[in-house]
């Protein structure tokens, strides 16, 4: 047997965690959706079609950086009456494309590694970001149980994810999310501020020169009685 040097370096190099706790309920799963990521591609693309992606604008009349679109029975929505979650796509007034099981059999699969065991996600909101797009710190309360946690996948290009505290002002740490990271953020870590830095120029070898992250969420009344 004649090892390659990468045998080498795959033997002796001390390989970091997969998977790292980064609040008291909220884990950074790195790599877990990368052998999956051709048929979330495939169906993300049908989804794209449907219902494509759009600068939608903010209740202060600001078009957002990142642009937007979703699956599931509820999608994520802000004009300028506000935010929330809408059954139906105001582009095209049809209900918006159905989850797809790849997307919720993943969710589940990253949920049930931090604990939350048996997530079934209504809502899946998709963001792309292309160099520049960025997301100023906000807190996530539009959905109706914050018992149910969310779970994020990235895709393309990297990102530095911002992980604040439970007020605008307290500091943040800064999580480099790469293709095919995921995170699940739930119980008392749910209300945490959170942000993405402007990201930066870059050509990802499979999605080109945009990051794209799809978030399930639990938007509507809670599975559990
Ligand atoms: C932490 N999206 O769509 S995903 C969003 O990368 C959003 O596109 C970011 O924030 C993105 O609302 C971050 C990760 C995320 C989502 C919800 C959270 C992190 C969270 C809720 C609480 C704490
Ligand atoms: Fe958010």
């Amino acid at each position: 047997m004649q090892p390659t040097t990468l045998d080498l370096f795959a033997d002796t190099e001390p390989q970091p965690p997969r998977t790292e706790q980064i609040g008291e309920q909220s884990w950074w799963l790195r790599g877990f959706a990368l052998p999956c990521v051709d048929p979330l591609l495939a169906a993300l693309d049908r989804i794209l079609s449907e219902a494509p992606l759009r600068h939608m604008m903010t209740p202060g009349g600001f078009s957002m950086s990142v642009a937007t679109s979703s699956c599931g029975a509820l999608g994520w929505i802000t004009d300028r009456s506000g935010y929330r979650y809408s059954p139906v796509d105001p582009l095209s007034q049809q209900p918006w494309p159905a989850m797809p099981a790849a997307f919720s059999d993943l969710a589940q699969a990253a949920a049930a590694e931090a604990g939350f065991a048996g997530f079934t996600p209504d809502s899946c909101l998709i963001n792309r970001y292309v160099p520049g797009a960025k997301m100023s710190l906000h807190q996530d309360k539009d959905e109706k149980d914050y018992a149910e946690p969310i779970v994020s996948l990235s895709l393309g290009l990297p990102a530095t994810f911002l992980f604040g505290g439970f007020a605008r002002a307290d500091g943040t740490r800064r999580i480099p999310l790469l293709h095919g990271d995921m995170v699940i953020w739930g119980g008392v870590d749910r209300l945490r501020y959170h942000g993405v830095l402007p990201v930066k120029p870059g050509l990802h070898p499979r999605l080109g020169e945009q990051r794209l992250n799809l978030t399930f969420r639990c938007a509507g009344s809670s599975r559990r009685i």
